[in-house]
C-alpha cells in the first residue's frame, strides 16, 4: 500500500536487528542467511538472556564476524522492549535504516533485497502476509484465523489500510523511528507492531506492504501467549477510541445552514 508517492532517497547503513528467547538451534542459520542476503548490513541480536544459552551463542558468532553484533538484556521483558532498545542502538550508531526479522526462520532473510530496494520510495515497508502475493505455509489454522482477524480488527478500528499491521518483518528508516515518539511506546507483546504502524501512519508517512512468504516455525517454540492477544486487543480499542475522539475533536466544523440561508 502506498498512500502518497515517496521521491526516491538512499537508505543508508542497514543494521537488521533480531530479537531472542531461546532460539540456540535457530539463531547460526538465521544469522548466516542474513549475511548471505545482505553482506552489506549489520546484524544485530537481542538477547533477553535466554536459558537456553542463545546469547552465548551469539557472542561467539559476533567474535567471528565484525558484522554481527549482541544487545543482552537482563531478562525477558517482550517483543516490543527487545526491539526498543535494538533501534536505540543502531539509531545512537547512525544506521539509515533498522530492519526487524524473527530469530525463527518465519521471515525469509531472501527477501531483504525485495524490502530494502521498497524502502527507497517510502518511510516504511511491511513485509505482508495478506496483500495478493502474500503466502502463510504451515501456519496452524488457529494462527491464521487469529492473525486475519487481528489485521481486520486493526484496520477497522484504526481506519489504517495497512493490510499486515501485525506482521513482524519490516524496514523502517531512522528518520521514521526518530518522527514517531519510540519513547512514549508501551506496547510490549505483538501489538508492538500496530503501534509503530499507526504512529508512522499518524505522522503522515509513506507505509508500503510487500508480499511476503511466511513459513511457520519448524524448531523451538512460540512466545505468543494469551496475555500477549488481550494486551493487543485493548490497547488496539483504546487507540481507536481515542483516535475517533481526536477526529471529532479537530474536525472541519460543518457549516450552519441557518447562517447559509440567511446570508443567500
Ligand atoms: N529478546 C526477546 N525476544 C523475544 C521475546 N519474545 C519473543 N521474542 C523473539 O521474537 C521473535 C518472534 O517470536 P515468536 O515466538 O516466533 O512469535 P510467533 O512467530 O508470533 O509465534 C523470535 O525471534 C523470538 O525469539 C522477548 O521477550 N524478548
Ligand atoms: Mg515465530
Amino acid at each position: 500500500m502506498t498512500t502518497t508517492v515517496r521521491p526516491s532517497s538512499p537508505i543508508g547503513h542497514v543494521a537488521v536487528i533480531i530479537p531472542t528467547y531461546n532460539e540456540l538451534a535457530n539463531l547460526e542459520n538465521i544469522v548466516a542467511r542474513a549475511r548471505g542476503a545482505a553482506p552489506a548490513a549489520d546484524i544485530l541480536v537481542v538477547d533477553d538472556n535466554s536459558p537456553d544459552g542463545t546469547g552465548e551463542l551469539a557472542d561467539k558468532l559476533a567474535a567471528g564476524d565484525d558484522h554481527i553484533r549482541v544487545l543482552h538484556r537482563s531478562a525477558k521483558a517482550g517483543l516490543g522492549a527487545a526491539y526498543i532498545a535494538g533501534f536505540g542502538w543502531a539509531l545512537e550508531r547512525g544506521y539509515g535504516t533498522l530492519v526487524e526479522m524473527d530469530a525463527d526462520g518465519s521471515h525469509d532473510p531472501a527477501d531483504l533485497p525485495r524490502l530494502l530496494s521498497a524502502l527507497e520510495t517510502a518511510d516504511l515497508v511491511v513485509g505482508s502476509r495478506w496483500v495478493p502475493g502474500g503466502v502463510v505455509v504451515n501456519w496452524p489454522r488457529s494462527r491464521e484465523v487469529l492473525s486475519r482477524g487481528a489485521n481486520t480488527y486493526a484496520r477497522l478500528m484504526l481506519g489504517i489500510e495497512v493490510h499486515d499491521a501485525t506482521g513482524g518483518y519490516r524496514a523502517y528508516r531512522a528518520d521514521t523511528l526518530r518522527a514517531i515518539g519510540l519513547e512514549q511506546v508501551q506496547s510490549q507483546g505483538y501489538c508492538f507492531q500496530v503501534d509503530l504502524t499507526l504512529r508512522t501512519v499518524n505522522a503522515g508517512l509513506v507505509v508500503r506492504e510487500v508480499p511476503i512468504t511466511f513459513t511457520d516455525r519448524t524448531i523451538g517454540a512460540s512466545k505468543m501467549s494469551r496475555t500477549v492477544v488481550f494486551e493487543a486487543f485493548w490497547r488496539v480499542a483504546q487507540w481507536g477510541i481515542g483516535q475517533r475522539l481526536h477526529r471529532s475533536r479537530t474536525a472541519a466544523p460543518v457549516p450552519d445552514q441557518t447562517t447559509q440561508i440567511k446570508s443567500q
